[in-house]
C-alpha cells in the first residue's frame, strides 16, 4: 500500500459565487482526489466535521480501501446519519473513488460496472414571474436542447413562489446573509398549478417531458389534490409533495393519484427512504452523491430502489458542487435503474475553478473520458473567493404558521 497511503487531507472552503465544501485528499504516491461535502446554508459545520473530526482519522490510512473507510467514518463514529455527517463521508468517499479511478487510469463509470446508457438524460429549470414570462424561458431552454424541463413560476397573488428568482439575478435559493422570511398561500398555489401546467402543454404540445417541485409545502391530502388535477397534463414526475419524515403520508397521496411522484432531495440515509422504495409509494428517488453518503451509499439506496422499480432522479441544484455533478453523471452512466439527473448550471466563475470533464449535448450530459470523475479545484482561484454566509428563505402560511403538515 505505500503508494496509496494517505499523506494530507485539506478542507476547501470557498464562495466562487456561491459556498462550496471541497476536500482533497493526495496520497504517497503523489496523486490526489477531490470530494464535495456542501450543505447548503451549514456548510461550516460540514467543514469542520472534516477538519476537527475526520481528516485526523484519515492520515497513513490505505485510499485503496473505499469500503471500510466508508464503514469506519458511519459505524465507527456511533453517531450515525444525518445531513452534515454524511455530507463529510461523501466527500471522504468521492475524493476516494476519484483517486482509486485515476490509479487505474480509468473514468469512474468504468469501476462501477462500464455505462449502462450512451449519456445521463438532465432537466433544466425553467422560471417566471408569470405565465408568459415562464413560457419564454421553456422556450430558451427547448432551444438549448433540453427534452425535459422543470416549470415553476411565481403564484398570483402570493409574494413569494418556491424556484422563481427575485428581481433580475439568475436564481439561487440561498439568497440571503440572514434568512428571508416568505409568505405562501396553499389554496392559491392549488388553483394555479393546473392553468400553469395547461399553458405550458398548449405552447408546447406533449413530447416535451414537463416537471414540477412542490417543494414539501403540502399536507398529504393537498397533494394527492394536486396529483388528481395534475393528471391530464401528464408529468415527467411532482416532485415533493410533502416532507418525507413521515414516509406514510405517501400512502394516501399515491392512492389518490397516477402522477409519477418523486422526493428525496433532503434525505441522507437509505433508512430516509426505505419504506418509500419497498412499498413503491415512489416512482423516483432524488438523493445525491453529496447528500448522502458518497458513492458507495448512493449504490446501496438505487440497488435496493431496482428491485422496486424505483429509478434515481438524483439533486443537481448549484449548491451541489461541480465534483459532485462529475461523480453524479459516472454514476447516472452506469446504474441501471437510471432516471433522471436535475442540472442547473453553475455561474461561469463556479466552472472556473472546478474545471471539468463532463459535457451536455443535446438534453443529455456525459461524464467524459478523463481518468477519476474528472473534476478538479483551482485552489488559487478558489481562495480569491472567500465564505459568505448565505441562507435559504423560510416558509410561512399566510396566517404566520411555519408547519401545516
Ligand atoms: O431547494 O438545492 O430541486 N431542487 C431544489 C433546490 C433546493 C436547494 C436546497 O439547497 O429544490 O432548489
Ligand atoms: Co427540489
Amino acid at each position: 500500500m505505500t503508494g496509496s497511503k494517505i499523506v494530507d487531507a485539506r478542507v476547501i472552503v470557498s464562495c466562487p459565487a456561491r459556498n462550496f465544501v471541497t476536500l482533497k485528499i493526495t496520497t504517497a504516491d503523489g496523486l490526489y482526489g477531490i470530494g464535495d461535502g456542501t450543505l447548503n446554508g451549514r456548510e461550516l459545520s460540514v467543514a469542520s466535521y472534516l477538519q476537527d473530526h475526520v481528516v485526523p482519522c484519515l492520515m497513513g490510512r490505505d485510499s485503496e480501501r473505499i469500503e471500510d473507510t466508508w464503514q469506519f467514518l458511519y459505524r465507527g463514529a456511533y453517531w450515525r446519519r444525518g445531513p452534515v455527517t454524511m455530507s463529510a463521508i461523501a466527500a471522504v468517499d468521492v475524493a476516494l473513488w476519484d483517486l482509486k479511478a485515476k490509479r487505474a487510469g480509468m473514468p469512474l463509470y468504468q469501476l462501477l460496472g462500464g455505462r449502462s446508457r450512451e449519456g445521463a438524460l438532465v432537466y433544466a429549470h425553467a422560471n417566471g414571474h408569470s405565465i408568459e414570462d415562464l413560457l419564454a424561458s421553456v422556450a430558451k431552454h427547448l432551444e438549448l436542447g433540453y427534452k425535459a424541463i422543470r416549470v415553476q413560476a411565481a403564484v398570483p397573488g402570493v409574494p413569494d413562489a418556491y424556484g422563481v428568482p427575485h428581481g433580475t439575478k439568475p436564481y439561487e435559493p440561498a439568497d440571503s446573509d440572514l434568512p428571508r422570511e416568505e409568505t405562501w398561500s396553499t389554496q392559491r398555489y392549488l388553483r394555479f398549478v393546473p392553468q400553469l401546467m395547461d399553458a405550458v402543454r398548449a405552447r408546447f404540445g406533449f413530447d416535451l417531458m414537463l416537471l414540477h417541485d412542490a417543494h414539501h409545502r403540502l399536507t398529504p391530502i393537498e397533494a394527492a389534490a394536486l396529483g388528481k388535477s395534475l393528471e391530464p397534463y401528464s408529468l415527467f414526475w411532482l416532485e415533493d409533495a410533502t416532507p418525507a419524515e413521515n414516509q406514510d403520508a405517501f400512502r394516501l397521496i399515491r392512492q389518490h393519484t397516477t402522477t409519477p411522484l418523486a422526493v428525496g432531495e433532503v434525505f441522507n440515509s437509505i433508512f430516509d427512504c426505505k419504506q418509500l422504495i419497498t412499498e413503491q409509494l415512489i416512482d423516483y428517488i432524488r438523493t445525491s452523491v453529496t447528500h448522502a453518503g458518497g458513492i458507495t451509499h448512493l449504490r446501496r439506496i438505487a440497488a435496493l430502489a431496482e428491485i422496486y422499480g424505483v429509478r434515481t432522479g438524483s439533486h443537481g441544484a448549484t449548491d451541489l458542487s461541480p465534483v459532485c455533478m462529475g461523480a453524479a453523471l459516472h454514476f447516472d452512466v452506469s446504474v441501471p435503474n437510471f432516471g433522471i439527473q436535475e442540472h442547473m448550471p453553475h455561474a461561469a466563475l463556479t466552472d472556473e475553478v472546478f474545471p471539468h470533464a463532463y459535457t451536455f449535448v443535446g438534453g443529455v450530459m456525459d461524464p467524459g473520458e478523463a481518468p477519476g470523475h474528472g473534476v478538479d479545484i483551482d485552489e488559487k482561484l478558489a481562495a480569491k473567493h472567500p465564505y459568505k454566509r448565505a441562507y435559504l428563505p423560510v416558509c410561512r402560511l399566510e396566517d404566520g404558521t411555519l408547519h401545516n403538515w
